[in-house]
C-alpha cells in the first residue's frame, strides 16, 4: 500500500494504491487523509492505474527506419539521439538544437532538463507546455504582486471568504473535488459569481453567473472596477499604504462606463451592478482566474484589470481576500518555476539576471557567460521547427503539441519537416507516432518526485509499482544523453538528489525550496514556499504583510480593453471557444487509452445553441464542418441551450478530423505569448459529405 498523488491535473489529489486481490493493476483509492481533495477523486484519478498496463503504455524504445518505427536497443535510441544532437549543433550551431518540456513533469525532470538544455546542449531553444497553460496569469501575477503563485492561499480558504468571482473555470469539469469549496463557501453563506459564456455545470453552483462574448473579460473587469468607484466601495486607505499606480486605474475604469460595457461584453448593466454588490458586500472576497480569460491575445492585461479590482477594493494582500490563478496541470506550478521556460533559471530565477546567472552558474560548474540567454516561447519555437535558422532536432518531454498546439496543422508540418525529431513518452502519442525516436519512460506510480500544486504547496509523489522492464525514468535519460555528450558529472538519475540540487539552486530566490525535504513533505503532508530553512515552517500564505516587490507594494496595471486578433466577420460569422471535458485529460494521449473514459467520451462534438442550431437546419448528433482561417473540422453537433447563441465551443481533447486545434488562432500575447486558444472567428455548417459513417468510437491514431 503506497501514498502518492494522482498523474494528472494541479489539485495532485491525494491517493493510495494497494495491491489487487484479483491481480493486475493496483486499485487506487482516494485519501481521506490530504486537505486538498480530503479522499475524494474524479473518474479520471479512479481510473488512472489503467495507464500501468503493459499493453497501454511503451516498453522499448523504437528508432524509425525506412518502413517506419521499430523495436531497438536504448543503447541504439540514446546513441541516435545523441548523434543527432551533436551533429546538428555542429553543423548549424547549439541554438538549432530545442527542448519542449512539459507542466506535468516533475521539478526534479524540470530542474534537470533545463540544466540539460544549457548545460549539455548549451542551447537557447527551450520552453514548454506551460506557455500555454498559465502563462498570462503568471506575467500579471508578477508585474502586479512581484510573485507568481497560482493561488497566494491554501484552497481550503476559498470556502471561508464572503464571495468569489470565478472567471473562465470549470473545477466541476476539470477539478471535481475542488467544487467542494465552492459548496462550502455558500453554505456559509458566501456568494459566488461565475463569467463564462457557457451555463457550465460550474455556472448552476453560481447566484450569479454572466455570460460574456468570448474574449470580452477585459471591458468586464474594467467594468466592474467603474461601477465600484462610482458605487463608493474604494479602499482609499489600502491603496494609499500598500499599492502604487492607482491614478491611472481609476482612469481606465472611468473610460469603461456601463453601457459601454454591456455593448462591448453582452452582460447587462444590472447583472454588472449584482456583481459589484456582492463582492464589496463582504469584507473579504476573492477572484480566481482560469484559461477562459488568460488564454487570449490579451490574456496579461486581462487578468492585470481584475487584479486592479482587488486592489482597488482593498481585497487582496489580506486573509480571505485576493485573486489566484487555477493552474492546471500535475505540476503546472514547479513545471514554471525550475528552468524549462525560456528566460527562466530555477527557482525563478530570470536567465537575464546577472547575480542569478552568476549564481547558477557557480552551482553548475560553469562561466556565468557560458550560459545561454532567453530564447523564444512555445508556439515561437514549434513555428521555428526545421526553418533555416530555426530548430532542427527537437527533444520532446511530456508534451503532444501535435493534438494540443494552436493551428495544429502548422505546427504538425514543422515537426514533420525536422531533421531529428524525438520523443519520450509513456504511450505512443500523435507526436510520437511522427518522431524519429522514441523513448519510453516510466510515469507517475513508477517513480518518485516532487510537484508543486496549484496553492504552491510541494507534494511528494511516491513510486508505488515496479516499472516494466524496458523502461527507464526521463532523469535516467537525460543522465545518459548528458553522457553522451561529454558530460559525465552533473546530471544524476536519482530523483533525491537531483532534490537536493535544486534546493541549492534555488536558495535565496522567489521559489525558495531550500527548506524543503523528502522527509519533510511526507510529515506535513506538502510544505508551501517560500521555505528558506529547515526550521521554516513554509508560507500558505503571502502578500499579507507586503508585496513582493522592493517597495513592499502592488503595482496597477491600467489596461484598457481591445478587441480579439480575430473578431467574427461576414464570412466567418460565429465565434469559437475551445476547453475541457471532464473524462478526458489534455491531449487525451492518456485518457483516450482508460476504457471507461474513452466510452465515456469517444470522440469529438461541437457545442451549439438550438436558435443557431435551426438556422442552420442541424439536429442534435448530426455532423457538421467547422471551418475559420486555419482549417476545417468535422463533428457532430451537440446541441445545448447553455450556450451563447452566437457563439461554439469544442473540446480539444483528440486528434483525426475533429482536432480543435486545426482552427484555433495561434496570435499571442505580447507579454506573456500565451495562444489565444479561447476565441476565433469560424463558420459552421451542416456537413455535406457523401454518407459518411460516424464510428462509435473515433479510432485514436495509434491507439
Ligand atoms: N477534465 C479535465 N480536467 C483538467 C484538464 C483536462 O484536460 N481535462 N486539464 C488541466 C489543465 S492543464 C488546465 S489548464 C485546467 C483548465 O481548467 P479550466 O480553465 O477550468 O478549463 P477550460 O475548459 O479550458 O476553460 C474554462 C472555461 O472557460 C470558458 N471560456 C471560454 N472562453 C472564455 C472567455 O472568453 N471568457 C471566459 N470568462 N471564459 C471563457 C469555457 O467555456 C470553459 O467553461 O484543467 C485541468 N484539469
Ligand atoms: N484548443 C485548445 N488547445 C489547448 C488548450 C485549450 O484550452 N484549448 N489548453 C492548453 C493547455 S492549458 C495545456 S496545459 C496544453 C496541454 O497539452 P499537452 O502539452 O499536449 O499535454 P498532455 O496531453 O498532458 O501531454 C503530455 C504528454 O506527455 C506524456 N507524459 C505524461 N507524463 C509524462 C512524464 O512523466 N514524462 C514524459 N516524458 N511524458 C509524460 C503523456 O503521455 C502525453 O503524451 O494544451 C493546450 N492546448
Ligand atoms: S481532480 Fe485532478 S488530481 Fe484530482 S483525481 Fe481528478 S485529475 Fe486527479
Ligand atoms: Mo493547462
Amino acid at each position: 500500500m503506497t501514498d502518492t498523488h494522482c498523474p494528472y491535473c494541479a489539485l495532485q489529489c491525494g491517493m493510495r494504491l494497494s495491491p489487487n486481490p484479483a491481480g493486475g493493476v493496483p486499485e487506487v483509492t482516494g485519501r481521506d487523509a490530504f486537505p486538498v481533495n480530503r479522499g475524494a477523486l474524479c473518474g479520471k484519478g479512479q481510473t488512472a492505474a489503467a495507464l500501468l498496463a503493459p499493453g497501454v503504455r511503451l516498453t522499448a524504445p523504437l528508432v524509425r527506419d525506412a518502413d517506419g518505427l521499430r523495436e531497438a536497443s536504448w543503447e541504439e535510441a540514446l546513441d541516435r539521439v545523441a548523434g543527432a544532437m551533436k551533429a546538428t549543433a555542429a553543423a548549424q550551431g547549439p541554438d538549432a538544437v530545442g527542448v519542449f518540456g512539459g507542466g506535468g513533469l516533475t521539478n526534479e525532470k524540470a530542474y534537470l532538463l533545463g540544466k540539460f538544455a544549457r548545460v549539455a546542449l548549451r542551447t537557447r531553444s527551450i520552453d514548454y507546455n506551460g506557455r500555454f497553460c498559465m502563462s498570462s496569469a503568471a506575467a500579471a501575477s508578477r508585474a502586479a504582486f512581484g510573485l507568481d503563485r497560482g493561488l497566494p492561499f491554501p484552497l481550503a480558504d476559498v470556502a471561508r471568504t464572503g464571495c468569489v468571482i470565478l472567471v473562465g473555470a470549470n473545477p466541476a469539469e476539470t477539478m471535481p473535488p475542488a467544487v467542494r469549496y465552492l459548496r462550502e463557501l455558500r453554505e456559509n453563506g458566501g456568494t459566488l459569481v461565475v463569467v463564462d459564456p457557457r451555463r457550465t455545470r460550474t455556472a448552476e453552483l453560481a447566484d450569479l453567473h454572466l455570460q460574456p462574448l468570448p474574449g470580452t473579460d477585459l471591458a468586464l473587469a474594467l467594468g466592474l472596477l467603474h461601477l465600484a468607484v462610482a458605487e463608493g466601495h474604494v479602499d482609499e486607505e489600502f491603496i494609499a499604504a500598500r499599492t502604487t499606480g492607482w491614478a491611472d486605474a481609476r482612469a481606465a475604469a472611468m473610460a469603461h462606463w456601463p453601457e459601454r460595457v454591456e455593448a462591448l461584453t453582452g452582460v447587462p448593466v444590472p447583472q454588472l451592478r449584482e456583481a459589484v454588490a456582492l463582492f464589496t458586500r463582504t469584507p473579504h472576497a476573492m477572484v480566481l482566474t482560469a484559461r477562459g480569460p488568460e488564454q487570449q491575445s490579451k490574456g496579461t492585461a486581462t487578468v492585470g484589470a481584475w487584479i486592479d479590482l482587488c486592489l482597488a477594493t482593498g481585497r487582496a494582500g489580506r486573509p480571505l481576500s485576493g485573486y489566484g490563478c487555477l493552474t492546471g496541470q500535475g505540476n503546472g506550478q514547479g513545471g514554471r518555476e525550475h528552468g524549462q521556460k525560456a528566460d527562466q533559471l530555477p527557482g525563478y530565477r530570470s536567465l537575464e539576471d546577472p547575480g542569478a546567472r552568476a549564481h547558477i552558474a557557480a552551482l553548475w560548474g560553469v562561466d556565468p557567460g557560458a550560459l545561454p540567454h532567453s530564447g523564444s516561447s512555445a508556439y515561437e519555437l514549434l513555428d521555428s521547427l526545421g526553418r533555416p535558422g530555426g530548430v532542427r532536432t527537437l527533444l520532446v518531454m511530456g508534451s503532444n503539441p501535435v493534438v494540443s498546439a494552436p493551428d495544429a496543422a502548422r505546427i504538425t508540418r514543422r515537426l514533420t519537416a525536422l531533421d531529428h525529431l524525438a520523443v519520450c513518452d509513456v504511450v505512443l502519442s500523435e507526436t510520437a507516432l511522427l518522431a524519429d525516436v522514441v523513448l519510453p519512460v516510466t510515469q507517475w506510480a513508477e517513480e518518485t518526485g516532487t510537484l508543486t500544486n496549484l496553492e504552491g504547496r510541494v507534494l511528494l509523489r511516491r513510486a508505488a509499482v515496479t516499472p516494466p522492464a524496458g523502461v527507464r525514468s526521463d532523469l535516467a535519460v537525460l543522465h545518459e544523453l548528458a553522457q553522451r555528450l561529454g558530460h559525465a558529472t552533473g546530471f544524476s538519475s536519482v530523483p533525491e538528489e537531483v532534490f537536493a540540487e535544486l534546493r541549492r539552486a534555488t536558495a535565496g530566490a522567489p521559489a525558495d525550496y531550500s527548506g524543503i525535504s523528502y522527509d519533510r513533505i511526507a510529515a506535513e503532508d506538502g510544505v508551501f514556499w517560500p521555505c528558506p530553512s529547515p526550521e521554516h515552517p513554509g508560507t500558505p500564505r503571502l502578500f499579507l504583510d507586503r508585496f513582493a516587490h522592493p517597495d513592499g507594494r502592488a503595482r496597477f496595471t491600467a489596461p484598457s480593453h481591445r478587441p480579439a486578433a480575430e473578431e467574427p466577420d461576414e464570412a466567418y460569422p460565429l465565434y469559437l471557444t475551445t476547453g475541457r471535458t471532464v473524462s478526458h485529460y489534455q491531449s487525451g494521449a492518456q485518457t483516450r487509452r482508460v476504457p471507461e473514459l474513452a466510452a465515456a467520451a469517444p470522440g469529438p462534438y461541437v457545442e451549439l445553441h438550438p436558435d443557431l442550431a435551426a438556422g442552420l437546419g442541424v439536429r442534435e448528433g448530426e455532423l457538421v464542418t467547422v471551418t475559420s482561417r486555419r482549417g476545417t473540422v468535422t463533428a457532430p453537433a451537440r446541441l445545448t441551450a447553455a450556450i451563447r447563441a452566437d457563439t461554439v465551443f469544442m473540446p480539444f481533447h483528440w486528434p483525426g478530423a475533429g482536432r480543435a486545434n486545426l482552427l484555433t488562432n495561434p496570435a499571442l500575447d505580447p507579454v506573456s505569448r500565451m495562444p489565444e486558444f479561447k476565441v476565433c472567428a469560424v463558420r459552421v455548417e451542416k456537413a455535406v459529405l457523401p454518407r459518411v459513417r460516424v464510428p462509435a468510437v473515433p479510432v485514436a491514431v495509434g491507439a
